[in-house]
């Protein structure tokens, strides 16, 4: 089945796939997909759900501070994704999409994916993250400070090099916090260039925090690691793209920017997995390498129950 993912090529969503090979980003892409069945969940605190049929104009436009769920479920034929930026003061939904336009044209050949995101960011954070394939869904959970948001919905584009159609709405958050932050079983802290993940994680469904406390977007891939593979041969297969991958997709943290952090329902089964961050090198120097290759690809086990 895992080759099957991987023998599919579809168009990279914004941020996600900078300086990947066609088969590494295909890895990635099909990551979202088994990160569906381990991370969904139906929530009472739902704030958020877009389906292939949401009215896009009829979701909320004010929302209350505090600990808010989103949630995406893709179409069966088409998958989509999802994202929420918190705009910085003064700044635009109007401008924001037209930076966002930049991002994917960058990301299609034409222009730099590493100047387009630093542009992009001057303008908005990047809060939270949803990729579903098609016929699966996702959904995270943030803590929303008040603000300008814009939460962009994109379906995949349909056809090979063609841009993604953007459909942003903007939200207030302002008022009384209305709800509780529940606490976390796991807490996972992304930094440049290294993952932080305890010792012990169990398995079964945990709530894990994953932070991004380093000065880059980050995101997690996470891939379960066949018998015998290492973090070593994933860099390996990474590097070379040759050769069956280690592992299979099994969960996926979205990106985030600086400071922010993201709740993901986790349902792993015992076993050795690889963190893997394929965000860009984008400040500093700008290498434009990905994460994994400075550093940010780390194995963690999950404890037998
Ligand atoms: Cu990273």
């Amino acid at each position: 089945m895992a080759h099957v993912e991987l023998a599919r090529v579809r168009k990279p969503k914004v941020v996600s796939v900078v300086v990947m090979g066609a088969l590494t980003l295909a890895l990635a892409l099909s990551v979202w997909a088994w990160a569906q069945e381990g991370a969904v969940q139906e929530a009472e605190a739902t704030a958020i759900t877009v389906t292939p049929t949401t009215a896009l104009e009829d979701l909320p436009q004010e929302l209350a501070p505090g600990y808010t769920t989103f949630a995406l479920e893709s179409a069966t034929d088409n998958g989509a994704t999802l994202s929420l930026f918190r705009l910085k003061d003064g700044v635009t939904a109007e401008e924001l999409l037209p930076a966002l336009e930049e991002i994917d044209r960058a990301f299609a050949g034409q222009g730099d994916p590493v100047e387009a995101i630093n542009a992009a960011l001057e303008l908005a954070d990047i809060v939270a993250d949803l990729d579903a394939e098609p016929g699966q869904s996702q959904r995270v959970s943030v803590v929303l400070a008040e603000g300008e948001y814009v939460l962009d919905y994109a379906p995949y584009p349909m056809e090979e090099g063609a841009l993604p159609a953007r459909s942003p709405r903007s939200i207030t958050v302002g008022g009384e916090v209305q709800t509780e932050t529940p606490a976390a079983d796991v807490e996972v802290q992304m930094v440049d260039f290294a993952f932080a993940l305890p010792a012990g994680i169990g398995a079964g469904e945990q709530l894990w925090r994953v932070r991004n406390g380093g000065e880059q977007l980050h995101h997690m891939v996470v891939l379960r690691l066949n018998e015998g593979a290492s973090a070593q041969d994933a860099l390996a297969w990474l590097e070379t793209e040759e050769g069956p991958p280690p592992g299979e997709p099994a969960a996926y943290v979205g990106i985030m920017s600086p400071g922010y952090s993201a709740d993901y329902q986790m349902d792993l089964t015992p076993g050795r997995y690889v963190a893997i961050c394929f965000m860009p090198d984008h400040r500093g120097d700008a290498t434009g390498q990905p994460h994994f290759m400075l550093g940010m690809i780390q194995e963690f086990e999950i404890a037998g129950e």
